[in-house]
């Protein structure tokens, strides 16, 4: 019989107590269930004498923002440690450290990340980040390029793809991104204020198309191993420090969707800015910041994924075919646009939401963000096989922010 059960906060403390070299035996452990995400439990367990803490998640065996009607794998805990690892090795420093994996528990214990942030929180709160756009390129850059045929045996590729299928976790990806916002679905969740904008998205055949071939790339392009589900939600920040957690969603896929998760959730917080009351100066400045963060992002993914390239470079054919590498980062940049988009338009229609958004208070404020953030997810969606330089990403937010 499976030892599997959700865990209570006793049973937390128990196991994180057996965990070599963290704790000492007569520890005074205090623990707190602290997950707020969509699908798991997370154990926060600490002895305030010594000043440790570390952080258990379990996966529970259904998606918790539905409840037990939506079944979900419990193996996803594997796929999400494994990820960890694998990413902690190819961009040491910018993942936490995993100390235990235990697959009949479906749980992980690893490094407490309290002082930092969620970075969803820290932009809702104003704060800049000067150092994430240098943390996340290189994040993308090495995780992308040496899991790649790139920068990878190709045959070792194809067997590391098979441990990260992930197809019930795509599953959620093909549905919640790449089909329900654009059909009048059970899943989809918007204000009743905005059923005119709904309607629009399920009506537009020249956006059906585009969001057909962004979902065909999701579905059939296995470029690299993607945390796949990047927001920034699945981001612990300070000033100085960059942590990516969460890598349940991770399988081989189009690196563009990676990219376009951490630009797309910078600009649902640009949208959201409708709605804060912050001088308006203070605000277009703050939008300044966000949008420089963005073509930063990529500018800095760019050289740095060159270099790998140059440097470590596998492929004999893609290392010297004339005009491949300038072909290929243009596809990337498309990719990473239109995908961009697709993030955008989830969060305002579909079932998942972003807090930047949801939790502004004034109903008419909180209506403009949303339409901003549509006019934008759309535009770049309707943009992306014409884009070649990050610049019209820049031009196409501030056309939907004047309109
Ligand atoms: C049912 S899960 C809803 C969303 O939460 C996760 O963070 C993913 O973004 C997923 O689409
Ligand atoms: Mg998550």
């Amino acid at each position: 019989m499976s030892a599997y059960h959700p865990l209570n906060e006793t049973e937390a403390i128990e196991i994180a107590r057996k965990l070599e070299g963290v704790f000492q035996p007569d520890a005074k452990l205090a623990c707190r269930e602290i997950g707020d995400g969509n699908l798991n439990l997370v154990f926060h367990i600490a002895d305030p004498a010594a000043q440790s803490s570390i952080i258990l998640k379990q996966a529970l065996p259904y998606a918790k923002v539905v409840g037990e009607s939506w079944p979900l794998t419990l193996d996803r805990a594997r796929i999400e440690s494994e990820a960890l690892i694998l990413e902690g090795s190819l961009a040491p420093g910018l993942v936490p450290n995993v100390y235990l994996y235990d697959p009949e528990l479906a749980l992980t214990i690893m490094e407490d990340l309290s002082d930092h942030v969620i970075m969803r929180q820290g932009l809702i709160n104003g704060t800049r980040y000067p150092l994430f756009a240098g943390h996340i390129s290189t994040f993308l850059a090495r995780t992308l390029f040496f899991t790649s045929d790139l920068g990878r045996n190709q045959q070792e590729k194809k067997l590391l793809a098979r441990s990260f299928a992930n197809p019930e976790l795509c599953k959620i990806t093909e549905d919640l991104i790449f089909d329900d916002p654009y059909r009048d679905a059970d899943t989809n969740s918007f204000d009743e204020s905005i059923r005119d904008e709904a309607q629009a998205l399920w009506n537009d055949g020249e956006l059906h198309l585009e969001v057909a071939l962004l979902r065909e790339k999701f579905l059939t392009h296995g470029q690299a191993l993607l945390h796949g589900d990047l927001h920034t939600g699945s981001i612990f920040i300070t000033p100085e420090s960059t942590k990516v957690i969460d890598p349940e969603f991770a399988y081989f896929g189009p690196m563009g969707f990676d990219i376009g998760a951490v630009l797309g959730n910078l600009l649902l917080n640009y949208a959201a800015r409708e709605g804060l009351d912050d001088a308006d100066a203070e605000r277009e400045d703050y939008r300044a910041y966000l949008l420089n963060s963005v073509t930063d992002i990529w500018s800095q993914f760019e050289a740095k994924f060159l270099a790998l390239w140059n440097e470590s470079g596998v492929d004999r054919m893609a290392n010297s075919a004339p005009g491949y590498k300038e072909n290929y980062m243009r596809r990337l940049l498309q990719d990473a646009i239109g995908f961009a988009g697709c993030k955008m338009v989830r969060r305002v229609v579909g079932l998942a939401h972003v807090a930047d958004i949801d939790k502004l208070e004034d109903a008419a404020a909180r209506e403009r963000a949303q339409r901003l953030a549509l006019r934008i997810g759309k535009s770049l969606i309707k943009l992306n096989r014409r884009v070649v330089s990050i610049d019209q990403l820049t031009d196409a937010v501030h056309s939907a922010s004047a309109a």
